[in-house]
């Protein structure tokens, strides 16, 4: 069985028994990861770092809750183990910030529910012929809660980067290029034409990827890199955070009552040195890495500065995944296969973005690098069902939200792991949030007679 780290979502067609195998490997990954994740003291465990996060026991619980409820109960028919904590770990019925106040499960007992859950679903899984009713086709359910567990095992890490205190996460440091990026603003031009956005063949594709779709848009161009810190810090130096004209109102109205001046975890000295503070480690800003801990208000407005805008969630896709010598989709940027540790940097196996350059094997057929992994990506795109869209097999995963104030993000980061992201995933957050891994890249719209 491979535990390989770079093991992404099951592909179209994988037969039940390597389909078993591939969601054993996955789920054994992201309990690994859950387990480092809450390798802690129980006072750590149970506080609340930041008012926008779940203590960290909530979160473990919760996952072991969400496992059960689909792949023990649904799946498996089993009665509940615990059921009178099933409101607990409700995510619509606590808000984030109130959780602490909850009777919940201490962190023993919330290891020992995990665990229990975790044989019951492995039962599950080996009982279930991964096909008939749609939630067990191909395996839907399990790369499902895979990804839950892993969505929240992103959400912990963000956690770990607003506790205070000394460093409890280690990893090494990621790749460097072997060829240092000349121009970090080189741009890329996506021909005009019908291009295929979202998927329905993608076996863990989650309901809000699908259907797929055909989109034809306009030509444009995108960047090639997501905007570094160096770019970001020019900005800063040029006074983009006090220029109302660069900002939206409810960006100024944002960016104005949060007092922001850079990006969350920077801190500048006398020198004017940029400095920032990562994961309980001070280290200076490295210009050549995607900035990350940005708003949306903050990305838009450095690219009314830059003169360009940030791309649409359909631009964002087609120089993702469009080959324009086959007229194809593909699954990923650099084809159909998994990731590899060569392609993008995926899964928490390093503690930051990698510099941009960095992964050349994992460019877009259209040469556009870095599109998985690393940050992720704002989108000037609100969130929206596709056409066709049919809520499954929950409503609170993505119909609740649709229409709300969000924006989208596309493409994952660092902390993501490689089962939970594609070129057909989607996320969304408000516009103000940036304690996520949150960047961005630029795009504008093609000149005819000058770009065409
Ligand atoms: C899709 C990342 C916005 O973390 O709020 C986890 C994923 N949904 N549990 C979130 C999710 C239910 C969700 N995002
Ligand atoms: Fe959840």
């Amino acid at each position: 069985m491979t535990t390989e780290q770079t093991t992404g979502p099951a592909a179209p067609g994988t037969p039940p028994e390597r389909m078993r195998e591939r969601v054993a490997a996955l789920l054994e990954r992201s309990r690994a990861r859950s387990t480092r994740l809450t390798d802690l003291d129980d006072a750590e465990l149970q506080s609340q770092h930041s008012p926008l996060m779940s203590p960290l026991v909530w979160d473990l619980a919760h996952i072991g809750s969400q496992e059960e409820l689909w792949l023990v109960r649904d799946v498996g028919g089993r009665e509940p183990l615990r059921p009178e904590i099933d409101g607990l770990y409700d995510a619509f019925q606590h808000s984030r910030s109130s959780r602490v106040e909850l009777p919940l499960l201490t962190p023993a007992e919330a290891r020992a529910y995990v665990a229990e859950v975790r044989d019951k679903a492995l039962d599950a899984l080996h009982r279930s012929p991964l096909s008939g009713r749609p939630l067990e086709h191909e395996g839907f359910a399990f790369g499902m809660i895979v990804q839950h567990e892993q969505q929240h095992d992103e959400t912990m890490l963000a956690t770990h980067q607003l506790r205070a205190g000394g460093p409890l996460l280690d990893a090494p440091p990621p790749p460097r290029p072997d060829v240092p990026v000349t121009d970090p603003a080189a741009e890329v031009l996506v021909p005009a034409g019908p291009s295929e956005m979202g998927t329905t063949t993608e076996p863990w594709a989650l309901d809000n990827e699908r259907p797929a779709h055909t989109v034809d848009l306009p030509a444009y161009l995108i960047e090639a890199y997501p905007v570094t810190n160096g770019r970001y810090a020019e900005f800063v130096e040029a006074g983009g955070y006090d220029d109302r004209r660069l900002w939206t109102d409810a960006g100024w109205a944002h960016r104005v009552d949060e007092g922001l001046v850079a990006p969350r975890f920077w801190s500048r000295d006398a020198d004017g040195t940029w400095w920032r503070r990562r994961f309980g480690v001070v280290e200076r800003v490295p210009v050549d890495e995607p900035v990350v801990h940005v708003t949306f208000h903050e990305a838009q407005a450095f690219a009314r500065w830059a003169g360009k805008r940030l791309p649409t969630e359909a631009e964002w896709e087609k120089a993702a995944r469009f080959d324009p010598a086959t007229g194809r989709s593909r699954r990923f940027p650099w084809g159909d296969d998994d990731p590899t540790a060569s392609r993008a940097n995926l899964g928490q196996r390093h503690l930051q973005p990698a510099p941009v350059g960095a992964y050349p094997e994992g460019a877009s057929a259209l040469g556009v690098h870095q599109m998985l992994g690393d940050v992720w990506e704002w989108c000037d795109s609100g969130w929206h069902p596709y056409p066709g869209f049919r809520m499954f097999p929950y409503p609170e995963y993505s119909q609740a939200f649709f229409g709300g104030d969000y924006a989208v993000l596309r493409g994952g980061s660092f902390g993501t792991d490689p089962a939970a992201i594609r070129a057909t995933f989607r996320n969304w957050d408000h516009p103000v949030r940036r304690q996520i891994f949150s960047g961005f890249r630029l795009a504008r719209d093609a000149r005819p007679g000058i770009d065409l």
